[in-house]
Parts: C-alpha cells; structure tokens; sequence
C-alpha cells in the first residue's frame, strides 16, 4: 500500500520528522512478465497504470533505458488541449483532457493542470478560416472552442501586440478556454507511484537491445540485464519508436526530429493563457513561478540529438518580440530539446502490429505528452480485452497501406 499524501500527513511528517516512503521502489528483473512496457515516459507509465487500476493485471514491467520521464515527457512544454481538427483527434484529446482534469485526485499526486485558456492565433485569411473550421468540429464534439476577433485576443491576452502595423497582424485567433498547462514532472511521477502501489516493475537503467519474435509472435525482449520473457511487449519509446520496432521486424512510416524549447528567468504574471503562433514558428505560457516557456519549429532535419542551438533562440527571440515587444529585457536561462516522432498525417500510430502480441504507442510527433492518460487508458484496454477501442481505431498502422490517413497537420501549434 503506498501512503496517502494529505495535509494532515505532511504536517505529521513536519512535526515528527518521518521520512517519506519512496515514492517507487526498486525491484529485481523478473524473468517473466505478463505485459512488458519499453519506454518509462507519460505513456508507458499510464498504460501500466491503468492496465493496473482498470484491469487488475499488475504482473507488468516498465522498462526505461535511462530515467523515467527523461524523454519526451520530461522535455515538452507541458500544454494540454484538445482543439484539434479531425473528428478523431477532437474525440480523443477531449478525453484526455476529461482525464487530465481528474488526474491529481486520481493519483492523489497534485500535477498542477491550470486550465487558463489556449490561443492560437491567426495572421491571414486562410488561417482565420482552419481557425474556424476548428471551432466548428470541436463544437460539434461538445469542446469548447470559438473563433475571436483581434479584439477579442486582446481581451484575453493583452500583452500581445495586436495593432495593424505589425509585420503579421493578428487577425483573430481560435480560443479553447479549457486548454492549459500542467506540470509534467508530476504526472509522470504520479502515474509512477499509483502503477507501483498496485505492483507493476518500474525498472530504470534498463536498456531493451532486442526483441524476440518467433512464428510471427513476440516472445520477450532481451535487455542489458538479462532477457525477459512475456507474450505482449508494447512500444511506447516515441523519439526512438523506429528503432524498437526496428527490432521486432515492424518498420513504421515514423521520422524522428528534434524539437527545441526554451524558459526565461521569472518575472511577475502577466500572461494568464497560452499563445500559439503557427506562423510565427512560437508558443509561449507563462509558469506557476512567473517564467516563461517557449518553444519553436522542429528542427529542420531527421535527428536524435537532444542540444540546443543558438540559431533557434535567435530565430525564437526574433518572433517572441513581434508578439510581446515588452519583454525584450528578459533574459533566456535554459533551452533543451526532445524528440518528437513524427508521421506523415500527424496523427499517432496505436495498436496492433503485424507481429503478435507487440503493440505499438506511438508516432506522437508535437502531441505526445497531452496524450499520456487517454493513450494509457486505451492502450491498457486494448491488451486487457484484445479488442481495440473505437477512440483509436483510426490510429492504426493499417491506415498508411490502405490510404486511410487521419490529417491532423492543421491543429499542429508547431510549424514544420
Ligand atoms: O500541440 O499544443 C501543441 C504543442 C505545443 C508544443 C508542442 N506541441
């Protein structure tokens, strides 16, 4: 049983001077595993998690080659929204959000989601138009989105420069009240401590280097400490997915490219929502503890580096200050990037895989992180009923053979 985080306990451990249990223990690698998850980010840890809490099925190991939510999970820029532009990504992300807003109760582990409205922002005609036929699906799906005009986004936003004399006016923007920020470490943690209590294997510094497949089904994987064996392996490693499906013989229509981002020295709140400008190559929210975060294109070549460039914080300040003039005195602190996998229609590929029994999460792109509890929830379904859930039948990887493409570049918030 883990122990319930509460005032009262906190207090308790104040006074007395207790210490606080980990939050995940340490465990030695089975031999055998009746779920195997590679990849200890938002979406491993949640598919263990509600395979878990939703199933009953806790004999599951996590593996993660480095530490968990030190990839993609742990380097976004922690937006979540569900404004998207297909019926199938508004259907999907909606319940993430749904999730997300339960999440901290559910976990009882506070991951912060501060649903302070997301902009993105539209500087021409066609732009107003997507913005608007955005707003008309979401609307029809019961998400709350509506398209403003300049005077609009000024209301919400009035640190952006919204006058015509700009080199890109904004024209108007797509306002989604229930999109926001949340803190990323802490989900990651959260779904890690409640997957743990109920007995699943986190097991960290453990690098999968191959993936036993024989007659066409998987049966392991082989590990730097030692093989495992287990009849459903799932891939949710997004940056590096290529890489493992490469070893179960599963070849995915996936690139991988870097994509930078960037957070300033704090300063006092004065943005109180999140701002997207595809066409400024910019998306900006302001932290809990007044910094700001940033983040630009993906960098415009296939990679798996994970350096920051001095060309994208010039090119990231350059646009920041067409929006924002005023905050030309402050100071950047930090840049990272993180691998995104992308894939040709932008949307994620989930489920079934020509090889029996390895499943894939995977194909996120821009959109990992806002994905983690619905993509674990389904996931988990999946493996726990052999039947894929109608929320990402779209997904499959069928989809790139028989032309069934989800087209989802028009809600993407990051140029390409
Ligand atoms: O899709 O909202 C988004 C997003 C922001 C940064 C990366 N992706």
């Amino acid at each position: 049983m883990r122990t319930r985080y509460s005032a009262l306990g906190l207090v308790r451990r104040g006074l007395t001077g207790a210490p606080w249990p980990r939050a995940w223990r340490r465990h030695d690698l089975s031999r055998t595993y009746d779920v195997v998850i590679i990849g200890g980010g938002v979406h491993g840890l949640a598919t263990a998690y509600y395979l878990a809490t939703n199933h009953g099925i806790t004999n599951v190991a996590v593996l993660e080659k480095g530490y968990i939510g030190g990839g993609g999970s742990g380097r976004n820029t922690a937006i979540i929204r569900s404004n998207y532009l297909t019926p199938e990504g508004v259907a999907f992300y909606d319940r993430s959000v749904k999730l997300y807003e339960g999440l901290s109760a559910d976990l009882n582990f506070n991951v912060m989601f501060s649903q302070r409205g997301h902009l993105t922002l539209a500087h021409s005609d066609s732009a107003l138009r997507t913005m608007q036929w955005r707003a008309q699906v979401n609307t029809l799906q019961g998400v709350d989105s509506e398209v403003l005009d300049a005077a609009g986004v000024k209301r919400v936003a009035p640190p952006l420069d919204t006058s015509p004399e700009t080199r890109y006016p904004i024209l108007g923007a797509l306002y989604h009240p229930p999109g926001g920020i949340i803190r990323h470490d802490a989900v990651v943690w959260g779904y890690a401590r409640g997957a743990d209590a109920r007995g699943v294997h986190i097991h960290q510094d453990t690098e999968v280097t191959g993936v036993d497949v024989v007659d066409g089904a998987v049966r392991g994987v082989r590990t730097t400490r030692g093989d495992v064996a287990a009849p459903t392996v799932v891939n949710c490693t997004a940056g590096w997915s290529t890489l493992v499906s490469g070893m179960a013989g599963v070849r995915m229509p996936v690139s991988t490219f870097p994509l930078q981002a960037a957070v300033t020295e704090p300063v006092r709140p004065f943005l109180h929502t999140v701002v997207v400008s595809g066409t400024l190559h910019v998306y900006v929210s302001q932290t809990d503890r007044g910094e700001l975060v940033f983040g630009a294109s993906v960098d415009p070549f296939t990679s798996y580096s994970t350096r920051g460039s001095l060309e994208f914080t010039e090119g990231l300040a350059a646009h920041v200050l067409q929006l924002m003039p005023a905050l030309s005195q402050v100071r950047v602190l930090r840049q990272w990037a993180g691998l995104c996998d992308m894939t040709p229609d932008f949307s994620p590929i989930m489920g079934i895989t020509p090889v029996e029994g390895f499943l894939v999460d995977v194909g996120w792109g821009t959109y990992g992180f806002k994905a983690g509890p619905v993509a674990g929830e389904t996931m988990a379904q999946l493996i726990a009923t052999g039947k894929t859930p109608d929320l990402i039948a779209g997904f499959d990887l069928a989809r790139f053979a028989d032309g069934r493409l989800v087209g989802e570049k028009g809600a993407a918030a990051v140029g390409h």
